[in-house]
């Protein structure tokens, strides 16, 4: 609870059993979370066992990706204020008080991954994929007239579920590409929206998304038609 609001965590989670019971007691630890809710998504590992026993609800996304399991996650939630995460070490516990300071004056709080000063030794943040986030998130600022971003990719924000419910059903990717559609969706509904710098370390287990260069293109091509398609 936070300022008179309750507070959920989503997780999104696919194959994550080494670190995510510590990131759900990281989470739990900051004293304000009033709920966690993993989304697994047809992990093979013990990745919900494992959440279920820190004290996650556990979900269960049986649909594939990034997108789908965020947008069940959205769903799942029952707290005022909802944050969304990771639960592979990257993101820090106590961060979520960087989230909530803004929350009483923004509807949406994104967090932006690119502050040099705040990628940790060991972050999967090297130039190239600092530039890449960057650059996308100017397309959006561009194309969209968004308050200012420096990051197209970083899970970590949060959002109010009531100006979440204004364009929650209109949410459509189901793919890594997810977060720019959130933000296009908030910009149109004239969201107040702010972007603020949140820690980014190296992350614990098997990388699935920006881990190599592939990934790293496929995402970004993803998200620059995305952002194109929506505008033209
Ligand atoms: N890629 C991917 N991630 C999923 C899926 N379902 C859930 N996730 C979770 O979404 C989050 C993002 O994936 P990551 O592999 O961390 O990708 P990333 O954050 O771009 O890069 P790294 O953290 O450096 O590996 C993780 O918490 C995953 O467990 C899915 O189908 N595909
Ligand atoms: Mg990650």
């Amino acid at each position: 609870m936070y300022h008179g609001f309750t507070v959920t965590v989503v997780f999104p989670a696919y194959n994550e059993a080494s670190y995510i019971r510590k990131a759900v007691e990281d989470f739990l630890a900051s004293g304000v979370v009033d709920e966690i809710v993993v989304v697994d998504n047809n992990s093979q590992d013990a990745t919900a066992q494992e959440a279920s026993r820190a004290g996650a609800r556990v979900v269960t996304e049986t649909r594939q990706g990034y997108g789908y399991a965020l947008r069940r996650g959205l769903r799942e939630a029952t707290g005022d204020l909802i944050i969304l995460a990771e639960p592979d070490g990257t993101f820090v516990g106590k961060d979520v008080f960087k989230l909530l300071a803004y929350a009483d004056d923004f509807e949406m709080v994104c967090g932006t991954r690119t502050t040099p000063e705040l990628i940790w030794e060991g972050a999967n943040m090297g130039w190239f994929l600092r530039q890449g986030n960057w650059i996308v998130a100017k397309l959006l600022m561009l194309l969209y007239n968004t308050p200012s971003l420096s990051d197209c990719g970083c899970t970590m924000r949060l959002i109010h579920r009531k100006a979440l419910e204004r364009f929650q059903t209109q949410l459509t990717v189901g793919g890594s590409h997810f977060l720019p559609e959130m933000v296009i969706l908030a910009r149109k509904q004239n969201l107040r929206f702010i972007e603020i710098p949140v820690s980014y370390r190296g992350r614990v287990g098997e990388s699935k998304i920006t881990g190599n260069l592939k990934g790293v293109l496929r995402t970004g091509t993803r998200m620059i038609w995305l952002i194109l398609r929506r505008r033209f």
